[in-house]
């Protein structure tokens, strides 16, 4: 339990026995005791406890962590008595938004507290935990300061007008803004199609005729039985969601029911739920069975997704023979194909390679980009980068100085964002709510 803020430690301190002279206990150490409820003078708990004080704290105020046994209604318990004493409950990434707000750490590392939380791959945790560190900051706060020189320049081009050409060096300026300030950016926003799917993930789904083996596949990456596999077609009749790491990716797996021609109406069957995450997949598995001719319904699911992210997954391998896959794979055409056996645990390694080619467009496996954006930061990166090049641009046509401010502005305005200097108090929120409350 963690307790922050200018009056934790008088709250706290004396329903800790034995009782303890705050001038004697030593900051950022562990003490032995127990809890006490001062009105029955009851035990309640025996504990540890820590009293830090500010500012070298993680919300940079006085805070006073204690371990108790931890069942629910212990903590409970103490809650309450805490509760009673006037302090209240915290806010979902109530310490981390303190921690922000009393710039110990900038908004791209109080958003890697929950990346970091919520990781699902090592790698995902690795990208995760540079951000915690300051990577991104680092890479912005430069660019930052070098924007922040142009502007000055710029407005003092704009308040001595007849000294504008002894400021002011038009080729010149768009050079160091070229080089300072749009390639470093470029490389983030490179790094961030590199990268970002290791830390938001993949979802990917397996389509294809009753009884081709989309289970059996679902529990071949998985390495557990989790889908129901008969050798009865229409097995799976809802959809099974589970996440698999494909060399460091976290890929959310949809398992489904096969999709078939019962009336004649494959849209109509096309079965509610398996359109609806097909729609959201990223990644098409499209499974065929190659121990038998294609059929029309096969065929129906091809004209469905041939036009996605679709790998053709041809499964049964143990039975079919090459004829039969070389013309599954001339009537399908234009498709990546990848040869399995589900059953017999044929070409894993293979698909495994395809999709991780296809997710992050590298044929090998990659070293992990140094630092890699989010999305929000990805959106703030490209808005910088506009009016970088405008800035550019600005120079080259002769563009009236005030003009060229506003332009440096809007890209300086956007790169706060991405660490918290200038971001609205929604998105605020909307980050902070995504944590969970106790971070
Ligand atoms: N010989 C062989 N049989 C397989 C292979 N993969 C799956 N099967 C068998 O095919 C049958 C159907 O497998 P499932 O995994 O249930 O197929 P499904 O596509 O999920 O079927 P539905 O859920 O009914 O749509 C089972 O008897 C499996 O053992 C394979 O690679 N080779
Ligand atoms: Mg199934």
């Amino acid at each position: 339990m963690k307790i922050s803020g200018p009056r934790a430690i008088p709250i706290a301190l004396p329903l800790l026995h034995p009782s303890r002279d705050l001038s004697r206990l030593r900051s950022h150490h562990l003490y032995y005791g127990s809890i006490i409820d001062l009105e029955t003078e009851k035990t309640l708990d025996e504990v540890l406890f820590t009293v830090m004080r500010a500012p070298r704290t993680y919300t940079r105020e006085d805070v006073v962590e204690i371990q108790a046994h931890g069942s629910r209604c212990g903590l409970g318990v103490i809650l309450e008595l805490v509760i009673k004493r006037g302090a209240r409950l915290a806010e979902p990434g109530e310490f981390t938004k303190r921690a922000f707000l009393n710039g110990r750490i900038d908004l791209s590392q109080a958003e890697a507290v929950i990346e970091v939380v919520t990781a699902q791959t090592a790698e995902g945790l690795e990208l995760a935990a540079r951000q915690l560190k300051g990577h991104l900051f680092q890479a912005i706060q430069p660019i930052r300061g070098q924007i922040e020189t142009m502007l000055v320049e710029v407005e003092a081009a704009i308040d001595f007008p007849e000294d504008v050409e002894d400021i002011i060096h038009p080729e010149l300026f768009a050079q160091r803004m070229i080089q300072d300030v749009i390639g470093p950016l470029e490389g983030l926003l490179e790094h961030y199609d590199e990268g970002h799917v290791y830390r938001e993930g993949v979802a990917a789904i397996i389509i294809g005729c009753p009884n081709v083996g989309k289970s059996s596949l679902m529990n071949r990456l998985l390495q557990k039985e989790r889908s129901i596999v008969t050798a009865v077609p229409g097995t799976t009749r809802d959809f099974i969601e589970e996440t698999v790491n494909i060399r460091g990716i976290p890929m959310r797996l949809i398992d489904t029911a096969g999709l078939h021609d019962t009336d004649n109406d494959l849209e109509a069957v096309g079965i509610r739920f398996t359109r609806q995450q097909l729609d959201e997949a990223d990644l098409v598995l499209f499974m065929v069975d190659c121990s038998m001719p294609l059929s029309s319904e096969d065929v129906q699911i091809y004209d469905l997704v041939r036009n996605r992210k679709t790998i053709l997954v041809i499964n049964k391998i143990d039975l079919g023979h090459n004829g039969l896959v070389r013309k599954i794979v001339e009537r399908l055409q234009g498709l990546l194909w990848v040869e399995i056996s589900a059953l017999y645990d044929r070409g894993i390694e293979e698909l495994k390679a395809a999709v991780f080619r296809e997710v992050t467009h590298q044929s090998g496996p990659a070293d992990l980009p140094a630092i890699v954006p989010n999305l929000r930061h990805k959106v703030a990166i490209e808005k910088a980068l506009t009016a970088s090049r405008n800035v550019v641009e600005g120079f080259g046509t002769g563009r009236p100085a005030e003009l060229v401010a506003v332009d440096l502005k809007e890209a300086l305005d956007a790169l706060g964002e991405i660490i918290g200097m200038t971001t609205t108090e929604e998105i605020l929120d909307q980050i902070f709510s995504r944590f969970c409350i106790g971070k």
